[in-house]
């Protein structure tokens, strides 16, 4: 959180308005040094060549040297073939004046290599395959070609803008500093900010002056650009070429009341763009965690030029995508995923960056949070409001308020008096507890932390080598050095129950502020210059601050239940690999329709960047929401997966039962949805954490070349069998649904059963009660439909089955389920079940034979959608029950065909026939 209040009491330098994001806080491209610089770069086709007399070539990789011609510098150049369809292209100075950054952690270890054939050397060029994909690489003019197929899918450095600034010494004022450097080194007189640079009143020292790196990357034939989470933007990107736009910025920044449709950088970076388009989708994921900024040029929108059209094939193509990313140092570590589809290259960055381990059962349940409850009472109070009023609850959150005069690891001692008893209430109701933790430390004197931290040298170095001090909620702060694995280790062990008293084993963690945020630093955040662990400048690892963070908190809480328990995070700041460690949400929001617009299509950009566990405050953070925002926002929520109600301290108390009897009862009903669904949600994450396919999609990942989806974001795909079109608009009658997937297809709501065929837009009548949402016909889903007060008293509650029948008559599903806490998992003990409806009969059989889990919930109901007619009843034969005969029902309109109490084990093996 983030309040101007305090803002003004805590720093002198930073001026903010109370009514929207100050944009003077924030840098444009033109006011970054480096972006400048970059953006400004000229096509050349003759500064970089390949030495390709100087060839290594292994079982995996082709290594050479690449030459700045006009500069003299020798870059090291490696590609890498990899399985599963991805490349990795590497290139470095060879010899740096200092090393250059290479990132750490995001990488889910050391991706496999795969074989790599040579088909063809000359002078100029030569080509290699790998599985079924080729890449070309020219040496002069440098570019690499990559090949799906036959077909020329990505171009790296097509338009001639690749640039990479070779660390020099900084040239004496009296002397000319271009005289040995080349053209590319930046002159005082052209860029002043190139050896040091002025932000507002902000000083950048830059002790190893300009290291940029700016890489060209085109996609001809791609009609859309996904990706690059964390923008307030729309799942489509933009040209930010033509007009006014600033490139995509991905800085992690605490963005005081971020705007929408906008390109500025907020709390996450995720350097991963897919290019889409009918035929295929490739990704491209720059590893790399300094400031970026990417340029996206559309060839859709409207009159952009570009000279790709020549270079590539001779002749004009109607669409294709150029991009331009553009880092402040680092190294080029770039993959490319070839896909061919979006659903192959998601799961291809997955497996480069790893997916997130399946949740706890409870943390896909509903989350209650506010700034703040404020103390015992009040967290007892509005559990019993929850149970009185039958709405169903999981976790009560407490934000910094708890802690003793925001000393993190420490409770307010009058107001959280007996932390542990109070968790001992919540588990006696099946609830959990979350607390926040912040990584800025109070510099207070007997404060143990502080005390530890600096006399062990645990914080994060300014750059004259004293300990950084910034502001933020405490006061004067420093940061803890997550770099340094000391620190890391050190942090890791405070989690444990005996060292943060008060916490018991259901107490899980907030990590809140860690981009980092600094209320009076540059930007609202860590000087560029400060010193971590190793000598690199802050500049260097600002975007992986929040991913070192989470990792030291996901450590500590495996150690403290001794690794039996799976931790629950919640982050703010994040980077590609965060979702190994940590759910998401979406900051700072507001309390507007615009803000729940958006919750969608961030949600789903983070997603397909390896980010499935996201959600947005419930009812806007900021601002008061008024009954019909806050219902939606319910009834929105239902269909993302973190699901938390969270709220500003100036705001008003919004805890559902606080609302008239029809806003209560749409909530109960959306809480309803939720809870009923999470069997659903739970396999999902199984899925995911095997397959690495996101648990929510946008329509294209399943139906990728129907061109009418590609700029849909107010629908989303809940794994590939339910499809949601939350309202997101104010006092709405109807809105279109856009039915994918063709004629054939059928698409049933999942309240009155009605279906629809999948031929495009259709509009549907909404009431404030209606939420668009459809069963996909072929899919079974697997429901649990008692209420009860929280999901962990749900384990053994019975099931059941909607089957969906498509126009052939059958349909297939699947469910996880296992001790929806543990690793046991691990060793096979779950069950994973394929149920299967073909003409009449359905039928059941185990995934993976070799999992057993043993659970007495049971199926009590079978509804079948889109029946077939004259069903008298069914009959059950399993090894258990024998044979049984079932009464069935059709409902007044004959859309469904309820069978009543088959009573078989949710784990047994079994045949239900309908009979005529
Ligand atoms: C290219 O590599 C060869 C073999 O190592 C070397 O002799 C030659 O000088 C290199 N060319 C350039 C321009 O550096
Ligand atoms: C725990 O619950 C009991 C019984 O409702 C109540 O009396 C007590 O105050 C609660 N303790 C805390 C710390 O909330
Ligand atoms: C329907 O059945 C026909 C014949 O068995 C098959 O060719 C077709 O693929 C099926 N369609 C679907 C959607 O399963
Ligand atoms: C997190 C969670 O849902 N835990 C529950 C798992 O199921 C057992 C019963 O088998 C409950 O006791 C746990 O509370």
């Amino acid at each position: 959180m983030y309040t101007s209040v305090r803002l003004f009491i805590f720093s002198s330098l930073i001026v903010c308005t109370v009514k929207a994001v100050d944009h003077n806080n924030f840098k444009t491209c033109d006011q970054s040094s480096f972006c400048r610089r970059l953006r400004a770069t000229k096509p050349s086709d003759t500064k970089y060549e390949l030495n390709l007399s100087n060839l290594q070539i292994s079982d995996s990789s082709i290594e050479s040297e690449l030459i700045n011609k006009e500069a003299d510098v020798s870059l090291k150049f490696a590609i890498t073939a990899l399985v599963d369809s991805t490349f990795r292209i590497f290139i470095d100075e060879i010899k740096p004046l200092h090393p250059r950054y290479q990132v750490e952690g995001a990488l889910n270890g050391e991706p496999q290599v795969a074989r790599l054939e040579l088909l063809d050397r000359t002078n100029n060029e030569i080509s290699i395959k790998s599985g079924d994909n080729k890449v070309v690489i020219k040496a002069q003019p440098f570019k690499i070609e990559f090949y799906s197929g036959t077909k020329l899918v990505t171009i790296f450095n097509g338009r001639g803008l690749f640039n990479f600034e070779h660390l020099r010494a900084k040239p004496s004022t009296e002397e000319s500093a271009d005289a040995d450097l080349g053209d590319q080194a930046p002159k005082e007189s052209e860029d002043p900010g190139a050896w040091s640079e002025n932000f507002k009143s902000h000083h950048d020292s830059k002790p190893r002056g300009p290291e940029a790196i700016g890489i060209d990357i085109s996609f001809p034939d791609a009609h859309r650009a996904y990706g690059l989470p964390e923008h307030g933007d729309h799942f489509s990107l933009r040209t930010t070429t033509s007009g006014s736009l600033d490139p995509y910025r991905l800085y992690n920044l605490d963005v005081f009341e971020y705007e929408l449709d906008t390109t500025m950088a907020i709390y996450g970076s995720i350097p991963v763009l897919y290019a889409h388009s009918p035929q295929h989708t490739v990704g491209v994921f720059w590893h790399n965690a300094a400031e970026m900024w990417v340029d996206i040029t559309n060839s859709k929108d409207g009159n952009v030029v570009s000279s790709i059209v020549s270079l590539v094939s001779g002749h004009k193509q109607d669409v294709h995508i150029d991009t331009y990313f553009m880092s402040e140092s680092g190294v080029v570590d770039l993959f490319v995923f070839l896909g061919p589809t979006m659903q192959n290259a998601a799961q291809q960055y997955a497996k480069i960056t790893g997916a997130a381990p399946i949740p706890q059962y409870f943390a896909l349940g509903y989350h209650q949070s506010r700034w703040n409850y404020n103390d015992e009472d009040d967290v007892q109070m509005v559990v019993e409001k929850f149970d009185e009023h039958n709405f169903p609850l999981d976790v009560m959150w407490l934000d910094i308020e708890y802690t003793d005069g925001k000393k993190y690891f420490t409770w307010d001692p009058i107001k959280f008096k007996h932390p542990e008893a109070m968790q001992l209430n919540l588990t006696a109701t099946g609830r959990k507890l979350v607390v926040i933790i912040d990584p800025h430390i109070k510099r207070e004197s007997g404060y143990f932390l502080h005390e530890d931290a600096l006399a062990n040298n645990y914080y994060v170095k300014n750059k004259d080598g004293n300990v950084y001090e910034g502001w933020c909620w405490p006061g004067s702060s420093s940061y803890l050095d997550f770099f340094d694995p000391k620190v890391r280790e050190y942090y890791s062990g405070l989690y444990a129950l005996d060292k943060f008293t008060g916490t018991t084993k259901d107490a899980y963690l907030w990590n809140d502020m860690n981009e980092p945020s600094v209320f009076n630093g540059p930007e609202v955040t860590m000087p560029k210059d400060c010193v971590h662990y190793g000598d690199w400048e802050h500049r260097h690892v600002h975007n992986i601050y929040a991913l070192y963070h989470t990792m030291a908190t996901f450590d500590g809480l495996l150690k403290r239940s001794g690794n039996q328990l799976r931790p629950f995070i919640l982050t703010r700041g994040h980077f590609a690999g965060s979702q190994r460690y940590s759910a998401m949400w979406t900051g700072d929001n507001a309390a507007d329709w615009s803000h729940l617009t958006y919750s969608i299509p961030m949600c789903l950009s983070e997603a397909i960047a390896g980010m499935s566990f996201c959600g947005a405050d419930i009812g806007g953070f900021f601002k008061n929401p008024d009954e019909e925002l806050l219902q939606r926002w319910f009834q929105t929520g239902v269909w993302l997966p973190f699901f938390r109600m969270h709220s500003h301290i100036d705001t008003k108390r919004r805890e559902p039962y606080l609302y008239s009897t029809d806003i209560q009862n749409r909530i109960r009903n959306a809480l309803r949805q939720r809870y009923a669904h999470l069997p659903v949600w739970y396999t999902l994450f199984h899925e995911h954490e095997v397959t690495g396919e996101p648990v929510i999609r946008p329509l294209a990942y399943h139906y990728p070349s129907d061109v009418n989806v590609f700029d849909i974001d107010n629908q989303l795909l809940v794994g590939s069998s339910i499809l949601a079109r939350p309202i997101t608009e104010s006092g709405v009658s109807s809105v279109n649904v856009y039915f994918p997937g063709g004629a054939q297809e059928r698409w049933y709501d999942i309240e009155d059963f009605k279906p629809y065929p999948g031929s495009g837009s259709i509009s549907i009548p909404i009431t404030l009660d209606k939420v668009p949402v459809y069963y996909k016909g072929a899919s079974i889903i697997l429901r649990k439909d008692r209420l009860r007060r929280a999901s962990t008293l749900t384990h053994d509650d019975p099931f059941t089955l909607y089957v969906a029948l498509d126009h052939n008559n059958s349909a297939q599903g699947r469910l996880y389920i296992d001790d929806n806490e543990s690793y046991e998992y691990r060793k096979k003990k779950y069950l994973y079940i394929q149920f299967n409806y073909k003409e009449g009969i359905l039928t059941n059989n185990l995934v993976d034979p070799d999992a057993s889990y043993t659970t007495s919930a049971w199926i009590e109901r079978v509804v079948i959608l889109g029946p077939p007619a004259g069903v008298k009843r069914a009959k059950l034969e399993s090894k258990k029950l024998g044979v049984q005969k079932l009464q069935v029902s059709y409902d007044g309109e004959g859309r469904s065909l309820t069978i009543r109490k088959p009573a078989v084990l949710i784990s047994d093996i079994f045949t239900i026939t309908l009979e005529q």
